[in-house]
């Protein structure tokens, strides 16, 4: 094992490094000009990933690009919902639209049964650039969380405030509890056949946490983010499996995911670090959060912001770089290339 895959795993084993190491979270996307050009190729999205000689090209361009020390497999979190008969498809400049949402209790009764299979796409991506990639460097396979995955399915797109998703689950609790748990075990099934086909770790993302109240977030999303963890760590195949979790700006207390099943919490940019560390206290590797708006300072801002986080960690056992949230389109791919210097010249 090469010192990169060393450091990215040891991290998350809650080892401390001299140089974190490093990824960012949408690495491959719309900022890249590589990747607008593949993505010319394609009017939907969605057939984009579903083509895995494709999505493999797209996880390489930033490793060799950048030369991170993880890559994350090229897909989103919405094949879940599209294999559930929603219809999932990306309109240009819109973002996601379900043909098909959950609109009412009875659509959820009515909703095709989850197969796996039906993301078999997903796992030849896995394969294919499990066997591309360099051995040495690690590679991180997804889902969404069971709440996020919801809140998409029910809305039928994305939205500001999800108020279609918030009455649904005020109205319905009973029934929205119900597709959270058809949900959780098809992330759990999906996750399983992505380590099965060469995934490293998993990162689960709770992109709308910042949705619900203190009392909503630990009954309709942390209790089925625990559910997953629980199952991935009481699996034979996938017991081994280190997991990241990000939740964006949930309204609960830090230390709800001080989990024994989780071996990093991902912080989002408002998290304060020193009370990250005083609440995780090297229980969990800690992974985040340099702002991506800060990528649209001039160079010397992006310096003093990584360095001020590389001394913030220093003594943290378990530390990985990574943005706050995922990289905006309009990010210069050059002021990456400042931000990865300055991690690693450190
Ligand atoms: O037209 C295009 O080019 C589509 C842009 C795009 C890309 C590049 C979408 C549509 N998804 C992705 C890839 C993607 N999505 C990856 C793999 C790339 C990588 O990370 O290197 C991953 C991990 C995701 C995960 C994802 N999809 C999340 C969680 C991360 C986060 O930022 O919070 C979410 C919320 C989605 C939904 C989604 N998919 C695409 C868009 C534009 C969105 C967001 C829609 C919204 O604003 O609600």
């Amino acid at each position: 094992m090469s010192e990169l895959n060393r450091n990215f795993i040891a991290a998350l084993n809650r080892k401390s490094q001299k140089i974190p190491p490093l990824w960012i979270m949408r690495q491959a996307g719309r900022y890249l000009p590589e990747y607008r050009k593949v993505r010319s190729n394609f009017k939907n999205f969605l057939d984009m990933c579903k083509t895995p000689e494709v999505c493999c090209e797209l996880v390489m361009q930033p490793i060799e690009r950048y030369d991170f020390d993880a890559a994350i497999i090229f897909s989103d979190i919405l094949t879940i919902p599209d294999a559930l008969g929603l219809g999932v498809s990306f309109v240009e400049g819109k973002g996601p639209i379900f043909s098909n949402p959950i609109q009412k209790p009875e659509d959820i009764i009515d909703m095709r049964t989850f197969n796996a299979d039906n993301l078999d796409y997903v796992y030849k991506t896995a394969e294919l650039t499990r066997r591309e990639l360099d051995k040495n460097i690690p590679l991180i396979g997804f889902a969404g969380s069971p709440w996020t995955l919801a809140a998409y399915s029910i809305e039928g797109s994305s939205s500001k405030n999800f108020d279609l998703t918030k009455s649904f689950i005020e109205n319905h609790p009973d029934d929205a509890h119900k597709f959270l748990e058809i949900l959780t075990d098809a992330c759990f099934e999906y996750l399983k056949r992505q380590i099965i086909s060469g995934v490293d770790v998993i990162q689960i993302f709770d992109s709308w946490a910042n949705l619900l109240s203190e009392s909503q977030y630990l009954e309709y999303s942390l209790d089925y983010i625990k559910k997953l963890l629980k199952k991935l760590s009481a699996d034979t195949i996938t017991s081994q499996t280190p997991t990241i979790v990000f939740a964006r700006d949930p309204k609960c207390d830090l230390a709800e995911f001080k989990l024994d099943d989780l071996s990093c919490y991902g912080m989002f940019t408002s998290v304060n670090r020193t009370h990250a560390m005083n609440i995780f206290e090297g229980s969990q590797s800690l992974q985040g959060n340099l702002d991506p708006k800060i990528l649209l300072e001039d160079n010397k801002v992006i310096k003093e912001s990584v360095s001020k986080i590389i001394s913030d960690f220093a003594d943290y056992p378990g530390f990985i770089f990574n943005l706050g949230h995922g990289i905006t389109p309009d990010i210069d791919p050059d002021k990456v290339k400042v931000l990865v210097d300055a991690v690693r010249e450190n």
